[in-house]
């Protein structure tokens, strides 16, 4: 019964025209009419970005170079989980390493041990060390005991203020520098502390 059926239809409706019946032709109707809807849209649309020359046009336009401006506002310096203070981004780790793994992280993620450039950082990240813990600076003298120089090979200079009252001690060997309450101890290289990280902020005024 099956087999004589299908031989009816072939006969029925030969080739492509058979195939085009009544239904696949109201689908094909259905998707041409979908693809110039489409590009109806599209043509307005370009239309619409090249010149705001009607009221309709000039009324998306104003809107979309708000929607811009305030796109733009948006635009963070710095990256998530990344504080930003004056112009720069810092990072105030979760977990605790020994000071050349702490610069090894600042590398990894293109910026450096922190290296303190003014007073006002200064105050600001032993602050903010003073709540998230002892934290490891880019500062150490392991290169020759007493000269202190930052991770750049700068000298430390008129910053001694900072150290806590009797720092530094090289006590048993110390010789990298970390926030510790109100300021900055000598502690030894090996110790596993929270680290800082500093980069430059990305810059929120372009076009
Ligand atoms: O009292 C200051 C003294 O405190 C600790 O030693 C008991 C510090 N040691 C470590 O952080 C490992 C010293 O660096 C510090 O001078
Ligand atoms: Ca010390």
């Amino acid at each position: 019964m099956m087999t004589i059926y299908v031989e009816a239809n072939k006969q029925q409706q030969p080739g492509f025209l058979g195939w085009l019946s009544h239904r696949n032709g109201f689908l094909m109707l259905h998707l041409l009419s979908i693809v110039l809807l489409t590009g109806l849209l599209v043509a307005v649309l370009v239309q619409g970005f090249k010149s705001p020359s009607s009221p309709g046009n000039e009324k998306i336009y104003k809107q979309l170079m708000q929607l811009k401006v305030e796109v733009d506002r948006l635009c963070l310096p710095c990256s998530w989980e990344w504080e930003s203070f004056n112009g720069k981004c810092y990072f105030f780790s979760k977990s605790q390493r020994n000071w050349n793994d702490s610069a090894t992280a600042c590398q990894e993620v293109e910026a450096q041990l922190v290296i303190i450039d003014n007073d006002e950082e200064q105050s600001f990240l032993q602050q903010t060390s003073k709540k998230k813990g002892h934290a490891w600076m880019g500062l150490s003298d392991q290169k020759q005991e007493g000269k202190w120089i930052w991770i750049d090979g700068s000298p430390l200079r008129s910053f001694m203020k900072y150290w806590n009252k009797g720092e530094p001690n090289n006590d048993r060997e110390e010789d990298c520098a970390e926030f510790k309450d109100d300021g900055w101890n000598d502690a030894p290289c090996a110790v596993k502390k929270y680290w800082i990280c500093k980069k430059s902020a990305m810059s929120c005024t372009r076009n």
